[in-house]
């Protein structure tokens, strides 16, 4: 059945439907609803939550009462609709006074700024009954080496992450950080270019214990990576917050496809670990949160296009799931894995009861050139997974 209901959890963000096609070389191809349109047709076509930034809501000049009057407003269509808020970000990049980045900007004023307006972001996030707080970074980052104190703008990237985690504990709002990698576009280079950036610079936070990783396909793919092995070790980091769906094709600009109308494979590997975790695993961490899709219907789409690609994100992953699950279930899958030592991998490799000194002192009668001359089958392994992906 692949029929979006609310248990799948599928998320959009507002700017995703909403992107009206403004582009650098062109202006828009469709006309921009209100926010509230877009979360009303979601819940429609079956999502479970909706996302949003700040302005994607309110003008960055909104006065106060404008503000809450439009997220009110935003509140009630999402409740009325049965659409959960799971999630929430600011925007600190389309202003030009963030034209050098919102936390490391060379200008401290613009620094003070972006500070308040996140922490703002983050008072309604609270209020909207968020439980993620996004930070995706994109005009942190330069263009030219000479051009920043490269030691300063991570003191002061630190430094921002830990203003912000720490006034999120002080008030006790039950919301974490999710930081979102890219490693370029639209900066020439950006700070925490990868998820294995984020969970380094993570871990030297003062307040590191909640925040996260929200990582993106297209991202991590534009960096040349493998999305679904950042998602495997952001999440046995403990530190898989949140996701950003979508597709790419190869190192180019940012292009934000429907899911699975890039990489169609490494999709598929994608759904099978958010679905099946790790097997044979029973103790590691599993991702039960948002299936969140951060995509741009083509420009070349109308509106009936844009709620076809949004379908289309949700489907995808449906079938995916579903042939997912058939391929974990295969008896000629399972016999190809333990032929490649899948199940190996699990056992330590130095015994429980094994001291160190025994462990050197023997060689377990090792023949190297008869391990050499091991087939480890994984190639009629992954032909198993293309039989399923298209058969
Ligand atoms: C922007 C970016 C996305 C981020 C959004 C969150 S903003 O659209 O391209 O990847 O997830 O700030
Ligand atoms: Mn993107
Ligand atoms: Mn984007
Ligand atoms: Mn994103």
């Amino acid at each position: 059945d692949l029929t979006p209901r609310p248990e799948h959890k599928f998320s959009f963000g507002l700017w995703t439907v909403g992107w009206p096609g403004i582009d650098p070389f062109g202006i828009a191809t469709r006309p921009m609803l209100d926010p509230w349109e877009y979360a009303e047709r979601l819940a429609e076509l079956g999502a479970w939550g909706i996302t949003f930034h700040d302005n994607d809501v309110y003008a960055f000049e909104a006065t106060d009462a404008q503000r809450e009057q439009a997220t009110t407003r935003l509140k009630k269509a999402a409740d009325d609709a049965g659409l959960v808020i799971e999630m929430v970000t600011t925007n600190t990049f389309t202003h030009p006074a963030f034209k050098d980045g919102g936390l490391t900007s060379n200008d401290r004023s613009v620094r003070r700024f972006g500070l308040r307006k996140i922490i703002r972001a983050v008072d309604m996030a609270a209020e909207m009954g968020a439980s993620t707080f996004v930070m995706w970074g994109g005009r942190e980052g330069a263009e030219y080496d000479g051009s920043k104190d490269l030691y300063g703008a991570f003191e002061r990237y630190k430094e921002g992450l830990d203003t912000v985690a720490g006034y999120i504990k002080s008030k006790g709002y039950d919301l974490r950080i999710g930081l979102e990698p890219k490693p370029n576009e639209p900066r020439g280079d950006i700070f925490l270019p990868t998820v294995g950036h984020a969970l380094a610079f993570i871990a030297q936070l003062e307040h590191g214990d909640i925040v996260g990783v929200n990582p993106e396909t297209g991202h991590e793919q534009m960096a040349n990576l493998n999305y679904t092995h950042q998602l495997a070790q952001a999440l046995w980091s403990g530190k898989l917050f949140h996701i950003d769906l979508n597709g790419q094709r190869g190192l180019k600009y940012d292009q934000d496809l429907v899911f699975g109308h890039g990489d169609l494979t490494s999709a598929f590997f994608t759904v099978d670990l958010l679905e099946n975790g790790f097997p044979g695993q029973p103790d590691a961490p599993r991702y039960d949160g948002p299936r969140h899709f951060d995509y741009k219907p083509s420009r070349t789409e109308h509106l009936l296009g844009v709620w076809e690609s949004a379908k289309a994100c949700m489907q995808t992953y449906l079938l995916l799931a579903e042939k997912a699950k058939a391929f974990r279930a295969d008896p000629q899958v399972q016999e190809a894995m333990e032929y490649a030592g899948v199940s190996n991998l699990r056992v330590p490799t130095i015994a429980a009861d094994e001291t160190l000194e025994q462990f050197l002192a023997g060689d377990d009668g090792f023949d190297p050139d008869e391990a050499g001359r091991r087939d480890y089958g994984f190639v009629k392994l992954q032909q198993l997974a293309i039989q399923h992906l298209v058969g």
